[in-house]
């Protein structure tokens, strides 16, 4: 199985080594063959080297985008040279065996990084060098590829101590180089994936890189892992992590969460999250008041929770951030005098993110079927007072409409069916993940009630609250709780078939109510 190679064919972009081994090739008696640019500095270092084009007959074309692309190079790699019929045609056809390939492919990669633009990224998708990196590892029986210095450095070793590659040798460097080829394709298909607009996320291809292998899934008897999709937002995926234990799949999960619903807000705002859903939001005229009045909507959910904010943190914020058990911080920065503060905590993550993630762009979600995925665009929809319809007898005072696109936007993040009870840009109670909406509203009644008394208040916090819903209200009955619970006015979707129902016992209360038009459910 070991291999004396009588030929090396080297096509690299980036020179840097090439001397040295083309130089150890050379005078291991191996014969060298290039593509143009690679062909001519080896000829510079005084070595001889047969040109590709010479090889096949044809001259590089198309600007280069042409140049190995033949029989004379592919029937070379791939041509299995003990089998009758491959050994008959490449005599045939006067096809040199080629026992050794060393590419590295055109910088793709390095031309996206770099900002190159469109057209030069499309010219820096490399064609006929993946080819002949999978030709050659197809035939990885008598071909030895090399995608980089590290393997190259491992071909002229053994050749130096044997003479041959063996067939063990030539399998890992097949490994690597498929890993490669697999690697670069879907840095393409990644980049070219976030080149599409207003396509249906459907029609694109979508690809991932692996981010972090995490130490368990949801609980700890699942595997675990972290992708990128290659399109570089700020968010939990780029976030630099400055301190804390790893994280953990839930916790980046819930990061997410926190940190797409913090962004929402123009003020100062604090989002805390537990379980994938919010149970404190607030904004305050810093980040200090803001956490404090997020606290104040629900103290036992929040321990060991997840905090986002939009603002980077100053010493204060760290101060009251750390008075309970964290498990993740995540805002635009951070201070050293905070950072300080939070490197007493070991074990609490800190994540800092360049800049806040753009609740109005394009992008995907994914959610995993039995047997495949669904993918949908990001929920982008974003209210404002010119977009809510009265229904109700009542107009809704300015305050209160404040309230209630407030209370909306949260109820944006909260798992379906979702109540948000909120006030003065504090959510007062949030009901989540109920399957019927009547409990959402009675489960947030209950929290904003307790939020209440531990304030030391003898009245629920949803007290002259504004209660939003999702998704329209399909009876009276979740209404009815809301208005029980405090609430002196509503918004949701509206389009219920009992509509009707819904505004009527909306008027016998004398609420206002507003009606949004979009749904925005959250499952
Ligand atoms: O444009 S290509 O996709 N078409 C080809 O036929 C081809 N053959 C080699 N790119 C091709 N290559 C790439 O050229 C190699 O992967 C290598 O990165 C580069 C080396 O070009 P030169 O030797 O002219 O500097």
């Amino acid at each position: 199985n070991a291999v004396a190679p009588a030929r090396a064919l080297i096509s690299l972009s980036d020179k840097t080594g090439l001397e040295q081994v083309a130089r150890t090739l050379h005078d291991l008696g191996v014969e060298l063959v290039s593509t143009g640019g690679t062909k001519s500095a080896i000829a510079g270092f005084g070595l001889p080297v047969k040109d590709v084009a010479d090889l096949t007959g044809f001259p590089e074309m198309m600007d280069g985008r042409v140049k190995t692309l033949h029989p004379i190079v592919h029937g070379g790699l791939l041509g299995v040279r003990n089998a009758p019929t491959h050994a008959a045609a490449m005599s045939e056809h006067n096809i040199g065996a080629i026992d050794i390939v060393w590419i590295d492919l055109y910088p793709f990669e390095k031309t996206v990084e770099s900002g190159g633009g469109f057209e030069a990224a499309i010219e820096n998708i490399d064609i006929g060098g993946p080819a002949m990196i999978r030709s050659g590892s197809k035939n990885h029986g008598h071909v030895a590829v090399a995608v980089d210095a590290e393997s190259i450095g491992m071909i002229v070793e053994a050749l130096k101590a044997d003479g041959s590659t063996s067939l063990d040798l030539r399998k890992q460097l097949a490994a690597r180089a498929f890993a490669r080829t697999a690697a670069y394709d879907a840095a393409v298909s990644a980049w070219f994936a976030g080149q599409l607009q207003d396509i249906a996320p459907a029609r694109k291809s979508i690809a991932g890189e692996l981010a972090q292998t995490l130490r368990y899934g949801e609980n700890p008897h699942q595997t675990g892992s972290f992708y990128r999709t290659g399109e570089k937002r700020p968010g939990v995926a780029y976030a630099e992590q400055v301190q804390g234990k790893e994280l953990g799949y839930n916790n980046i999960a819930d990061a997410d969460a926190a940190y797409e619903l913090v962004a929402e807000f123009a003020e100062p705002a604090c989002v805390i999250v537990k379980h994938a859903n919010p149970c404190g939001v607030a904004v305050g005229k810093d980040l200090s008041e803001a956490y404090a009045r997020a606290l104040e909507c629900d103290a036992v959910s929040a321990f060991g929770g997840v905090i986002a904010v939009n603002r980077p943190l100053n010493e204060a914020d760290a101060k009251a951030i750390t008075e309970i058990f964290t498990e993740v911080v995540i805002a635009p920065g951070a201070d050293d005098a905070a950072k300080a503060v939070f490197a007493a905590k070991k074990n609490l993550r800190l994540l800092i993110t360049d800049g806040l993630p753009n609740p109005h762009a394009e992008g995907n979600v994914f959610r995993s079927v039995a047997g495949g995925f669904l993918v949908q665009s990001r929920d982008r929809s974003n209210l404002k007072a010119s977009d809510l319809k009265v229904v109700t007898k009542r107009q809704p005072t300015e305050k209160e409409i404040e309230d209630m696109l407030f209370a909306f936007t949260v109820a944006k993040h909260v798992k379906s069916n979702a109540i948000v009870y909120a006030k003065d840009g504090q959510t007062a109670g949030i009901g989540a993940g109920q399957m019927n909406r009547r409990d959402s509203a009675r489960i947030a009644a209950i929290r904003a009630k307790e939020a209440g008394e531990a304030k030391g208040l003898d009245v629920s916090l949803a007290e002259g609250s504004a209660c939003a819903s999702e998704a329209f209200f399909p009876f009276a009955d979740g209404l009815l709780e809301a208005v029980a619970a405090g609430a002196t006015c509503v918004i949701q979707p509206g389009g219920s078939m009992r509509d009707e129902e819904v505004i009527k016992a909306a008027d016998e209360k004398g609420i206002a109510m507003v009606f949004t038009g979009v749904r925005v459910f959250r499952h």
